[in-house]
């Protein structure tokens, strides 16, 4: 009789995993305010951290956001970015030149201090999109609800990462953005609240100062000023791989000023110029610049649905960001 209910309850856990096994490959439901019941603080722990790590630098939020994107860019948002590489495996955050993403140990000091107030409960995938909402309004932001309940990834390939590259034009970039289900539109205002603070390195734009496409010349859509401004800033120390601001003008503050930047011949990467100047998208970019407001809600609804792109993994709650759970 022992053994028969034994037998039973294995049946009933094929069973369960037979089930599980056909849906959890299916889109995770994301859902605001999932922590409710199993780690209520979370979202207020998460913030608490954000807030203090702000306060001595206030280019956290730029980190964040970008730490955003390239985690949902590559198999969806599962906190892939956060895998640190094993002498049997190069992980995404070691892929080349995407190896400027920054601030994983905020997020551990993030996963830290939940795993003390609910252990195993808040996955690495949802602090990534709850600290990058929490960093967007301090940088001056829109304040949103994040929909959460992603689960972490098990898997994070170096030769997997393929991103948008900063000389692309729209189309290409919108090609990059469709294959994740993003539209044009939703792609123009996702680079608008990127780019409007945080910083590019020399070696993403220094081909647009001197000998552009071999004319022997600057970048004629650049600003004339701002290309002798980065000659110097560039040549200063080019060992050192310096860094300018990607809005040139309200640099820390997350505003629509990016678009009247760009309008003014003033983006840094080539692809931010390319926004203002193709057909594709210049309209979009005039209306943008002339409306803070709309700019706002429209970010809102285009991050979180970049927030939702997802693969099909289910995933887990990793103990710790870096590594999977064995
Ligand atoms: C076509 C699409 C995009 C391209 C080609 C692109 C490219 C780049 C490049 C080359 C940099 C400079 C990195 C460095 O020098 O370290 C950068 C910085 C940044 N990007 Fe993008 N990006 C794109 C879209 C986005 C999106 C959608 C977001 C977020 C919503 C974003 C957020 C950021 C942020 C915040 C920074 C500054 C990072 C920092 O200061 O540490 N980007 N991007
Ligand atoms: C900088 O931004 C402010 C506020 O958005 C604007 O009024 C001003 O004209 C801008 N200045 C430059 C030089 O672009
Ligand atoms: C956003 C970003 O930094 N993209 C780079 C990722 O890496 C590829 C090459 O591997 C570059 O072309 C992109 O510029």
């Amino acid at each position: 009789m022992k053994m028969a209910s034994i037998q039973k309850h294995l049946n009933v856990i094929s069973l369960v995993s037979l089930f599980l096994c056909f849906t959890l490959p299916l889109k995770l439901a994301l859902q605001v305010g999932f922590y409710a019941k199993s780690c209520p603080n979370a979202e207020n722990i998460i913030r608490q951290v954000v807030q203090q790590r702000f306060k001595i630098d206030r280019s956290v939020p730029a980190a964040l956001l970008r730490m955003h994107f390239h985690d949902c860019f590559v198999r969806g948002c599962d906190a892939s970015i956060l895998i640190d590489s094993t002498t049997k495996n190069q992980a995404e955050k070691d892929a080349g030149a995407n190896g400027s993403v920054r601030e994983y140990t905020l997020i551990d000091q993030i996963k830290t201090a939940l795993e003390r107030a609910c252990p195993q409960k808040v996955s690495c995938a949802d602090i990534i999109a709850l600290a990058t909402r929490d960093a967007v309004a301090l940088a001056g932001g829109p304040k949103y609800n994040v929909p959460t309940g992603r689960r972490d990834g098990l898997i994070s390939r170096a030769s997997e990462v393929n991103l948008p590259g900063s000389s692309f034009t729209v189309s290409q970039a919108q090609q990059s953005f469709s294959a994740r289900g993003l539209g044009l539109n939703e792609m123009v205002i996702l680079l608008g609240g990127g780019h409007t603070i945080g910083v590019a390195h020399c070696n993403f734009f220094q081909n647009r100062l001197t000998n552009f496409q071999g004319t022997g010349a600057p970048d004629r859509t650049m600003d004339q000023a701002l290309v002798s401004k980065l000659k110097g800033l560039c040549g200063s120390n080019p060992n050192a791989n310096p860094s300018t601001f990607l809005d040139q003008n309200t640099s820390f503050v997350f505003d629509n000023e990016y678009y009247n930047q760009i309008r003014k011949n003033k983006g840094i990467l080539k692809i931010d110029q390319n926004l203002a100047l193709d057909p594709l998208s210049a309209k979009m970019v005039s209306n943008l610049a002339a409306n803070n407001n709309n700019f706002g809600q429209s970010f809102v609804k285009a991050i979180i649905k970049m927030g939702s792109i997802q693969q099909g993994n289910a995933g887990e709650i990793r103990d710790n960001c870096r590594t999977i759970n064995y």
